[in-house]
């Protein structure tokens, strides 16, 4: 109850203060000299020297700091999940593709949670490798496809997407069609699943609905200072899709990529960090708490975070607001979670409140990681020029323009994802 008070309170006062209350730097020679926590070495000084140290000893200890201090614990498991297949059609997208709607039923106790996943399958493939992501207001926003069905959960109002009253209608079908290259996708022999992330967890700073209430013991009202937040509920809905996608024959699920925007980019990686089932993960513009060096506090920080989206992380990472000094971890040694698995970061030129270096030197501080298991990673510290990605194992670009996913994006994660992960 108190941190709810603290938090209405907190952003009533951002509402009538917040520009002179935060005021963002974007400006490199204001950015502190602080050190890179080491990758490897370990918390007590001892120095990792292979493959075989890492996974025991390093790894182990930095995801067990990121679930205490950061993305929080998921809490228990469930009792059962199923999948019922509640649409088909073997001739999608002008005969392009499969395409399957499943709902999955979460179940612990007496409490169930059902969610959604839009598939889509290349025709001419027999097991394909496929991209699994979530998107920002429903399956159907995704694509023009009149056969997507409309998701019934809260909604994010949205009045340019022709979203009122916290739930899609007809009206916002397809518009989001354009973050999609779905054609493009199915033509380079991949598939595509989709999820409506607050089918999963509704984004917004209260904790009586979602996945985190199937959990609860009696009399609990929210997660305990260092159990999940909604990254890592998001996190968790991504491993439940993965779940479904291994009995799909049709899938390669040895090969499915988690793919992510912003918000949804640090729940694909937090996903790929938690559940090694993943092949690779592509980071879209995802930012402070993503991909973004916490230390560098360029664009947006840990405290404006934490005030803005008191529900993203657990309770525990508040312990770093305006304090990121005190931080023994910064967000490349997420990122080396995901060695020796591919891994790709994207920013964007007009988007510097996610901090596109930040991102960049995150991805290069992880090299010596991915060195231990003969993979390359990204050596220089220069960052590229615009629209010139690097593509290693650990893959980067920037590209013009701003905070978005465009086709160009896409283009790139394709030819990456054909060499380095089919
Ligand atoms: C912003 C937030 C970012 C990013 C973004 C998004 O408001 O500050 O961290 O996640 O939302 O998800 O679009």
């Amino acid at each position: 109850m108190k941190k709810i008070i603290n938090h209405t309170i907190i952003l009533l006062f951002m509402t009538h203060f917040s520009s002179a209350q935060f005021e963002p730097n974007y400006d490199e020679a204001k950015v502190p000299v602080f050190p890179i926590p080491d990758l490897l070495t370990t918390f007590s000084g001892e120095i990792i020297k292979n493959s075989e140290d890492w996974n025991t000893e390093r790894r182990p200890e930095l995801l067990n700091f990121f679930e205490e201090n950061v993305y929080g614990k998921v809490p228990g498991t469930l009792d059962n999940a199923s999948f019922e297949v509640v649409e088909r059609n073997e001739n999608a997208l002008n005969g392009k593709a499969h395409r399957k709607q499943i709902e999955v039923t979460l179940q612990k106790g007496s409490r169930s949670l059902q969610f959604n996943i839009l598939l889509y399958l290349p025709k001419h493939k027999d097991k394909a490798p496929l991209f699994l992501g979530y998107n920002f207001f429903g399956n159907h926003t995704i694509t023009t496809d009149l056969n997507v069905l409309v998701s019934k959960a809260w909604t994010m109002n949205n009045e340019k997407l022709g979203i009122t009253a916290n739930h899609a209608t007809e009206a916002s079908r397809g518009v989001r069609a354009h973050r999609w290259a779905i054609d493009k996708i199915l033509d380079k022999g991949f598939g595509l699943a989709v999820i409506y992330y607050g089918e999963v967890d509704p984004d917004k700073n209260d904790f009586s609905d979602g996945l985190h209430t199937l959990f609860y013991s009696k009399g609990q009202k929210q997660p305990k200072a260092n159990e999940w937040g909604s990254i890592a509920a998001w996190a968790f809905g991504l491993s439940r899709a993965l779940d479904f996608l291994e009995k799909e024959k049709q899938v390669d699920a040895s090969k499915v990529i988690a793919f992510g925007h912003s918000r949804l980019g640090k729940a694909a990686l937090w996903a790929a960090a938690t559940d090694e089932r993943f092949a690779g993960v592509i980071s879209n513009n995802s930012g402070c708490g993503g991909a973004a060096l916490s230390k560098r506090k360029f664009g947006e920080t840990v405290g404006r975070i934490n005030t803005s989206f008191p529900h993203w992380f657990c309770d525990n990472f508040e312990k770093y607001n305006e304090n990121e000094e005190a931080l023994p971890i910064d967000q490349h040694q997420l990122l080396a979670l995901i060695a020796p698995r591919p891994l790709y970061v994207a920013s964007a030129e007009e988007d510097q409140w996610a901090d596109p270096k930040g991102e960049f030197l995150s991805a290069h501080y992880t090299f010596p990681v991915y060195g231990l298991f003969g993979k390359e990673g990204i050596t220089s510290q220069r960052m590229p020029e615009v629209n010139q990605p690097i593509q290693n194992t650990v893959a980067y670009h920037i590209r013009t323009g701003i905070h978005d996913v465009t086709d160009y994006d896409w283009e790139q994660y394709l030819i990456w994802a054909k060499k380095f992960i089919e």
